[in-house]
């Protein structure tokens, strides 16, 4: 495929050279051999090819298929070849978000670390494949319309690593940046980073004072009542913030300076720009309260703040964020509180820092290659979450007794053994139990997600109750379960408005006013956790599986599962529909949701919450039989359709259908032909468009459920309607 990149002259790297490393815990890292390796002597293996968008030879490649059972089996098959063998994961490029790379970029030049000469051509290469073809800006996402974020930070990142400011590429975007305002529109965090470089005055940026960490927990609005994001971004962030911290002003910074504004850097008046943002990027504006409070900061800071206050609270927040390093093994929660983080480390320690070195090394998991190049992604991966996932496709559409899927079930089943936590965090943390549940990625990230703990769960227990897998049960004994649930029951929220729910990694802990001081400007809901239907849904699901088979807590499952159904019931629209956070968007919190409902005895035949889920679901079928919906759906909290259908939201409202006993079986025929009819001689699923989001603004890819969802979706339908020639 001819990429953008190679018309205006950047080149790829040796992708025969690239190699990637992963361990039995899931850490993923990309190598490239140097020039004099016998590259013979160590192969890549399909995974590897695959994720470079690289031929290897299929096994399930066939001239014709004849049957649906065949189209099943060649899916799975060709999903079983990309499987990495050492970890039992399906890596991936779990990308989308445009406002990572910046992270590591910045810390690396801030602190003088070198970036590998292959990693630095490859995100280059990255950037320019993603900038917009009409105007040469970014977006939030790769998906997006250019706005000044993401123009601005993909901007300096691609001067950081080298490429001059009249390179094509650059001479476009810059275009764009100053129609847009000039980086002075950047919102918070962009003002944050380029605060860091040197590129914007400390002046120009609302304040994050830490003071707020020396509060005690019992003030409602304490941080460490936050979303888990949220306030492990403002810890560091807030540090750096507090302590007014730039690098060095070097020549190229002068240069980028000179390049990102509308007029001369130093004609640029900061301090009354502080609540600028460009119109294009605002999402979720300021209300007058926080307006007045950051006016309150300001003059806090710059009249009142005593010194010594100042140091005690950045000296607070510091042992947190040290607390949260010990409990992520130096990964920190995501990218972008990482690359915080490092700073905050350099700025302690300096460049021989071990703490600093382990977290600046760390970073090194979360880039990604892939055809366009490199970058940095969403999360450290999608490990757990994926490989769950992968083992319940397959036992649900009846493959997993069939000889050649075994070792892919064995590996995921023992990577999801090896990846429960089995530690809790350490005292003073202000964390929830942990041991026992699992986490989105991997184990050492640290971090506990209540649909993970439950999907996990219910993989593992396929296993364990299945005689095609006795040999593995020796592996695992389900009394290391009872701390799950343990877990998993402890995160349901009690709260009167959200009761029954569960929310993403914690139970809710503060009020969702605290959304009323947000500063982020271009993400909504981000302060504190909230009830999400498809965590609640997972979360059931789990909790029924468990019950099925083991004894333990009995009593406070049933009512925790009446609890969750009772919410799930309530948060359904009027119309018959459930908005999806975590995925695109009314498809994907419908199948989840109409998936626990049918594991309560609730169907299209006997439940008017059924019926009228189905009923939404299907009005919205598009004339070539399948269904899709677009980003903006997300972001407007209405169905928006995608012109054509898509395979992954098709296989979504298909499962939902058949789980839910949908009567009319020609409607459910149309989806599954769909998905029939997208799947390529090799077996496998193309990518078609974006199937996650977060934050109801940035879209991200899940590169793994063109996989697993449309497998899941004609196994079940094959066992339910038998199989059929094509
Ligand atoms: C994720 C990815 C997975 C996702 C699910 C498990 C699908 C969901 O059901 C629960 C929430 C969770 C774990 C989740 C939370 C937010 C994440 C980590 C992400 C969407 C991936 C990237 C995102 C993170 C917040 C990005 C950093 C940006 C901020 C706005 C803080």
């Amino acid at each position: 495929m001819q990429y953008y990149s190679s018309e205006v002259g950047i080149q790829p790297t040796d992708l025969s050279r690239w190699r990637l490393r992963t361990t039995k815990l899931g850490a993923q890292r990309w190598t490239y051999l140097p020039e004099d390796a016998d590259v013979s002597k160590d192969p890549q293996d399909n995974c590897t090819k695959y994720l470079l968008g690289e031929k290897f030879p299929v096994k399930s490649f066939k001239q014709q298929r004849t049957r649906a059972s065949e189209v099943l089996e060649d899916g799975a098959t060709f999903f079983s070849e990309i499987q990495d063998s050492k970890s039992g994961t399906w890596p991936n490029q779990y990308k989308g978000p445009m406002f990572m790379t910046i992270g590591y970029v910045a810390a690396a030049y801030f602190s003088g670390k070198e970036i590998p000469e292959a990693v630095r051509q490859e995100m280059i290469r990255y950037l320019v494949n993603t900038s917009h073809p009409v105007d040469g800006g970014w977006g939030l996402h790769e998906q997006d319309k250019s706005t000044c974020f993401g123009t601005t930070m993909n901007y300096v990142v691609l001067r950081l690593l080298g490429l001059p400011a009249d390179h094509p590429v650059c001479v476009k975007a810059r275009v764009t940046l100053k129609k847009l305002g000039g980086a002075i529109g950047c919102p918070h965090w962009g003002k944050m980073w380029l605060a860091l470089l040197n590129l914007y005055s400390w002046d120009g940026v609302n304040p994050a004072p830490t003071e707020l960490f020396t509060l005690p927990y019992w003030v409602p609005i304490h941080p460490m009542r936050w979303w888990v994001h949220t306030r492990a971004i403002y810890l560091a962030a807030g540090y750096l913030g507090t302590a007014k911290v730039s690098c060095p002003l070097t020549p190229l910074l002068k240069e980028i300076r000179s390049e990102i504004f509308t007029k001369p850097f130093d004609d640029v008046d900061f301090s009354h720009n502080r609540n600028t943002v460009c119109g294009v990027d605002l999402y979720y504006p300021h209300t007058t309260l926080l307006n007045t409070l950051n006016w309150c900061m300001v003059k806090y800071e710059k009249y009142i703040r005593p010194r010594w206050l100042q140091k005690f609270s950045n000296k607070r927040a510091y042992e947190l964020l040290l607390k949260d390093l010990e409990n992520s093994t130096y990964l920190s929660i995501a990218p972008v509180s990482g690359a915080f983080t490092a700073i905050v480390l350099f700025v302690e320690e300096g460049i021989y820092g071990s703490k600093f070195n382990k977290v600046f090394d760390r970073m090194s998991e979360e880039l990604f290659m892939g055809p366009q190049g490199m970058t940095v992604m969403g999360t450290n991966g999608s490990q757990v979450w994926d490989a769950a996932f992968a083992i319940q496709c397959l036992f649900v559409s009846g493959l997993a007794g069939k000889p050649q899927y075994q070792k892919t079930i064995e590996g995921a089943f023992k990577f999801l053994v090896r990846s429960q936590f089995d530690t809790d965090c350490v005292p003073g943390s202000f964390r929830e139990p942990r041991k026992g549940s699992w986490p989105f990625s991997t184990k050492e990230q640290g971090y506990t997600v209540s649909d993970c703990t439950a999907e996990a769960m219910k993989s593992i227990l396929m296993v364990m109750n299945s005689d095609a897998f006795s040999y593995l049960h020796i592996l695992f004994d389900t009394g290391r379960l009872h701390s799950g649930i343990d877990v998993l029951l402890g995160l349901q929220n009690v709260g009167s408005f959200e009761f029954g729910s569960f929310a993403s990694y914690e139970p809710i802990k503060a009020t969702p006013l605290l959304e009323k001081i947000n500063p982020a400007e271009v993400f909504g809901n981000i302060m504190v956790e909230y009830p999400y239907v498809e965590c609640t849904d997972s979360s059931v699901l789990g909790l029924i599986s468990y019950s099925e088979t083991e004894f333990y807590r009995e009593a406070d499952i049933k009512r925790a599962i009446e609890r969750a159904i009772e919410y799930i019931t309530k948060a359904q629209g009027t119309d018959g529909s459930w908005y999806g956070s975590w995925g695109i968007c009314y498809t994907y919190a419908g199948m989840f949701a109409l998936e626990a409902l049918s594991h309560v005895g609730q169907y299209y035949h006997n439940s008017d919450v059924v019926r009228k889920g189905c009923d939404f679901l299907v009005k919205r079928q598009l004339a070539d039989g399948g269904w899709g919906e677009t980003m903006r759906a997300s972001e407007t909290h209405t169905y928006i359709s995608s012109k054509k259908s898509l395979v992954v939201q098709t296989a979504w409202v298909v499962i939902a259908l058949l789980l839910s006993k949908y009567p009319n079986h020609e409607v459910i025929k149309k989806g599954i032909d769909l998905i029939i009819s997208r799947q390529q001689p090799t077996g496998e699923w193309l990518f078609e468009a974006d199937e996650g989001v977060f934050n109801h603004s940035c879209a991200i890819q899940y590169p793994n459920y063109k996989f697993v969802f449309p497998i899941k979706a004609l196994g079940l339908y094959i066992k339910k309607y038998g199989d059929f020639d094509l």
